[in-house]
């Protein structure tokens, strides 16, 4: 409205006047499965979001200017990324878009903004091949080549008699399928035994017929590469069926959310962490208070992956104010501009000090293994940081 009128008042002004000026406050995109199965993770992302957003507004936003996150659920497909990602592109004109959830969805929609010139940022994507997506694509989120082979050697510690090792993964679904491989890769490393491979799908919720031939190779590991729901039915029809030995769960297994689903069937399950709520340092601190004050427990790893992921950007678009005030950027150029500045920057986040190769992968340089230990009440539980 304000806009519109100096328009008509001050038709010479450019930048003012065209379309495609920056808003105020400024639109920051956030696309995550708020709703479907997904949500389990995805809920995660928007609180820690949100509390990013409070944050770094009351220090003044952007340079004076407060930032907005837009919200547009992308539920857990493909299609669900595409038309949130095309909402966000050109209804809400936002300067740079964090999500989605899920790499499946990520190697959909991604290329839609990408074209467009629009900086998607991953907060929890961590399949291999989504920086390479294009020069627009970048992620918070360590890949699974980074992370997951922390939780094996864990295991191995915890019990270096394991040799059998059987994996489960979700063949319909890119991150699962590009994590089971670097299990795979990480145990034949390690002279482990592969003694069976067996697939199910995200929307499966019936795993007898993978249990029974998983049991009869006898393997004193499993590694399970799903999603929560799925994933947590799994465990908890492998254990049901007398599985002993001991379980990893990956990415797509880490939240509290699993609870419900696998219940104390959950309890023992080591999963890696690219996040541990006992470091130490003046970001990690003010970020873990105001997370425990609401939820009263410490932070899970996709919340702090968000709330660096929401840093990074506004972090960036103060350096970008800095050289020129916002309002004074074309939206276009701003886009460009903002994706150069993240990708030059350096972050000190909840998740340690984080930069960027050109290519938009992240360079981190701490993990975690966690273990879940539920109560005796079989439903509730924690993550403990595994030597913390
Ligand atoms: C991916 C993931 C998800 C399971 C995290 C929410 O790592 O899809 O890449």
């Amino acid at each position: 409205m304000t806009r519109l009128l100096l328009c008509a008042l001050w038709t010479a002004s450019l930048t003012l006047c065209s379309a495609k000026a920056v808003e105020s406050p400024i639109p920051i995109g956030l696309s995550v499965a708020e709703t479907s199965s997904a949500a389990l993770l995805g809920q995660e992302q928007v609180i820690g979001a949100q509390i990013a957003e409070t944050f770094f507004n009351a220090q003044g936003g952007i340079g004076g200017t407060p930032f907005k996150l837009i919200l547009e659920d992308t539920g857990g497909d493909e299609a669900g990324a595409i038309h949130a990602f095309g909402l966000q592109l050109e209804r809400n004109r936002v300067v740079a878009l964090i999500g989605p959830t899920l790499s499946q969805q990520a190697f959909a929609a991604d290329p839609l903004a990408n074209a467009k010139g629009l900086m998607v940022l991953g907060p929890s994507t961590t399949a291999r091949g989504i920086p390479q997506i294009g020069d627009f694509i970048a992620r918070v989120s360590a890949p699974v080549n980074v992370v997951a082979p922390y939780a094996l050697r864990a295991a191995l510690e915890q019990n270096p008699k394991i040799r059998r090792v059987a994996f489960f993964y979700a063949a319909n679904d890119a991150f699962a399928s590009s994590e089971t491989e670097v299990f795979q890769g990480a145990a034949l490393a390690q002279k482990l035994e592969r003694v069976s491979v067996q697939k199910f799908k995200t929307v499966d919720s019936d795993f007898t017929a993978q249990v029974r031939a998983t049991l009869a190779k006898k393997p004193d590991l499993a590694i399970v590469s799903g999603l929560a729901l799925d994933g947590g039915n799994l465990i908890r029809q492998l254990r049901r069926a007398g599985f002993k030995g001991k379980i990893i769960g990956g990415n797509g297994l880490n939240t509290t959310n699993l609870f419900p689903v696998c219940r104390e069937d959950c309890d023992g399950v080591l999963i890696a962490q690219a996040y541990s709520p006992f470091e130490q340092s003046p970001i990690q601190t003010a970020f873990r208070e105001r997370y425990k004050t609401v939820y009263r427990k410490e932070p899970p790893q996709f919340s702090a992956q968000a709330f660096a992921a929401v840093q990074v950007i506004v972090e960036a678009l103060r350096k970008v104010d800095a050289q020129k005030k916002l309002s004074q950027w074309a939206l276009e150029d701003l886009r460009a501009a903002l994706n150069r500045q993240v990708l030059a920057g350096r972050y000190e986040t909840p998740l340690g000090p984080l930069s960027f190769t050109p290519e938009g992968e992240v360079v981190q340089k701490k993990f975690y293994v966690a273990q879940i230990r539920m109560n005796p009440d079989g439903k509730t539980g924690r993550f403990e940081i595994l030597g913390k």
